[in-house]
């Protein structure tokens, strides 16, 4: 036998797949501290779009600034690594040009819920089909482990040293509040459900929003003395309960606990569709080519 006939017998390795997706060259070795979640949202990410069959020409990754928007950066797709907070105003203008387009942005708690806070709020009001994985760790990892609008209440980072005073923001709640259609959350020790909840959202026609539990053992797990990366895997393992089982606990019970799984869902119309009704118009008042 060959070794052609010999690899085209051996199952597809998760390595080779990744391998695929994965831009050769310069831009690798990551930045990614050992351990650290966002490599774990990488590869649940790269599966689920291999599983999609996408052409990889039709995907555009956009980032703004963190360890998690420097994904983009290492992903052989059409990618925009743009300025901190500003990914999804970016996206948007791409969707917006090139609706045929899947649309994807990778973001951290500070990006999408600090400085990009309104872009995140208007592009769920929108209902955009942009999927959006927020990769929530608490903290800014890449400047530091600086405090976030995530940052639980009472926890420690370098900006609150005595323990965060501030509410955290619960960005499920606030997306699904202002419009979203497709809100989830995984984490990065549950793995198969996370690429399926990935998946899920590349397929979803309006803006969906799948939130990811990720640790940065590196800044937030060491100040607030949670262990190393298995540490705190485990520790979400133990926190985690299922959207059945948090719908049968009071909130008292619920106090600690990282929800996970599809927590809103539904079909409300989508901007670039809606807004393409408004073109159509406009060229049947004005003439075949709109002008
Ligand atoms: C306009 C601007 N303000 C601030 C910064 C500095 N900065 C870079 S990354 C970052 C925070 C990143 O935190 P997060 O988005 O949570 O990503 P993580 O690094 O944790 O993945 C900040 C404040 C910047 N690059 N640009
Ligand atoms: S600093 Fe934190 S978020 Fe950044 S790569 Fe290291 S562990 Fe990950």
């Amino acid at each position: 036998m060959t070794t052609t006939e010999t690899d085209k017998k051996a199952p597809k390795q998760r390595s080779d797949i990744a391998l695929q997706y994965l831009r050769p060259g310069k831009k690798l070795p990551h930045v990614w501290c050992p351990g650290c979640g966002i490599g774990v949202v990488m590869g649940a990410y790269i599966r689920a779009l291999d599983k999609l069959g996408w052409d990889r020409d039709a995907v555009a990754m956009v980032s703004g600034i963190g360890c998690s928007s420097r994904m983009p950066v290492y992903m052989d797709f059409h990618s925009l690594h743009t300025a901190h907070g500003r990914a999804l105003p970016f996206a948007t203008g791409v969707k917006f040009n090139r609706p045929d387009m899947n649309v994807v942005v990778i973001t951290g708690d500070g990006d999408a819920l600090a400085i990009g806070g309104n872009h995140f709020i208007h592009a769920c009001r929108r209902n955009i089909n942009i999927t959006t994985i927020l990769i929530n760790n608490s903290i800014y990892g890449m400047t530091g482990g600086q405090g976030s609008p995530a940052t639980p209440s009472g926890d420690k980072s370098t900006t609150t040293p005595y323990g965060n005073s501030e509410k955290h923001f619960d960005p499920c709640t606030l997306a699904t509040a202002a419009g979203a259609s497709y809100v989830a959350r995984a984490s990065v020790h549950a793995v198969p459900q996370l690429e399926k909840l990935i998946k899920g959202g590349l397929a979803h026609d309006g803006f969906s929003l799948i939130e990811v539990i990720a640790n940065c053992h590196t800044y937030y797990g060491r100040l607030n003395r949670l262990g190393d990366a298995v540490a705190m895997l485990r520790r979400y393992k133990e926190q985690s309960v299922t959207v059945a089982k948090a719908r049968k606990m009071s909130p008292e019970e619920l106090e600690g606990k990282i929800v996970l799984g599809m927590l809103h869902q539904d079909e409300k119309t989508e901007f670039c569709n809606e807004y393409q009704k408004v073109v159509e118009l406009l060229k049947k008042k004005r003439g075949t080519n709109g002008n």
